[in-house]
């Protein structure tokens, strides 16, 4: 037992965003002080609302009851939350821009991959080509933009940007595995192959998808 704080960590397993958070808890040895309790917010019978009024995971609970939503707000709560380094965000300077902006990128390619499968689940005839064909667009320019900057970005100590990057590439390989986007990104696709034997990411590895580098 601990007596550290206790908190609570609302995820879906197939959540790319709830997977950012779980990856950060075991990042930074908060799994001591972190329940992961798995929530579908898609369940009509969820009472995920009882706790947090968005309606998504990730959803953090805090000890003395303070609900924190939103996976960049989430990660950077858990990061600042394990005092000893090194940090996923840094503190300050321009290191921080520096990360937050890859996350921010892999946060797009995160967005747009969701966005083309939420179209998937409607009904056919409400489902919208144009629409899934804007978010495939700003999935190869995010793609091609990590692939000209992937040099710069495997050179850096670990952070929230590449576990980021990594964990958005998994999930178009989850609802996407015929997308084909290791033809035109070689370099991304080589980096992607290492890091998924990080443990943190191997141990969150979707249902559904292999765990093995591809
Ligand atoms: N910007 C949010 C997005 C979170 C999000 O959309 N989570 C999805 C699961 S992948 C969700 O809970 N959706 C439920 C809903 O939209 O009602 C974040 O970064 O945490």
């Amino acid at each position: 037992m601990t007596d550290a704080p206790h908190m609570r960590l609302r995820t879906s397993p197939t959540s790319p965003y709830g997977r950012k958070a779980h990856v950060v808890v075991i990042e930074r040895g908060l799994e001591p002080q972190v329940e992961v309790v798995s929530t579908d917010p898609w369940d009509p019978e969820t009472d995920l609302t009882g706790d947090n009024p968005v309606g998504k995971v990730p959803t953090l609970i805090l000890p003395d009851g303070t609900v924190l939503m939103d996976s960049p707000l989430v990660c950077e709560y858990l990061d600042w939350m394990a005092p000893d380094g090194p940090f996923l965000i840094p503190v300050a300077g321009i290191d921080r821009f520096a990360v937050q902006r890859i996350h921010a990128l892999a946060d797009g390619l995160i967005d747009a991959a969701v966005t083309r499968q939420f179209d998937l689940r409607r009904p056919e005839e409400l489902q919208w080509q144009p629409w899934r064909a804007r978010q495939e667009a700003a999935i190869a320019r995010i793609c091609d933009t990590l692939e000209q900057e992937i040099g710069v970005i495997a050179a850096q100590p670990i952070s929230i940007g590449q576990l980021t990057m990594a964990i958005a590439l998994d999930y178009i390989d989850l609802r996407f595995p015929e997308s084909g986007w290791r033809d035109a990104h070689p370099g991304l696709a080589a980096w992607h192959a290492g890091i998924r034997t990080r443990p943190s990411l191997a141990r969150t590895v979707p249902p559904g998808l292999a765990a093995q580098p591809q």
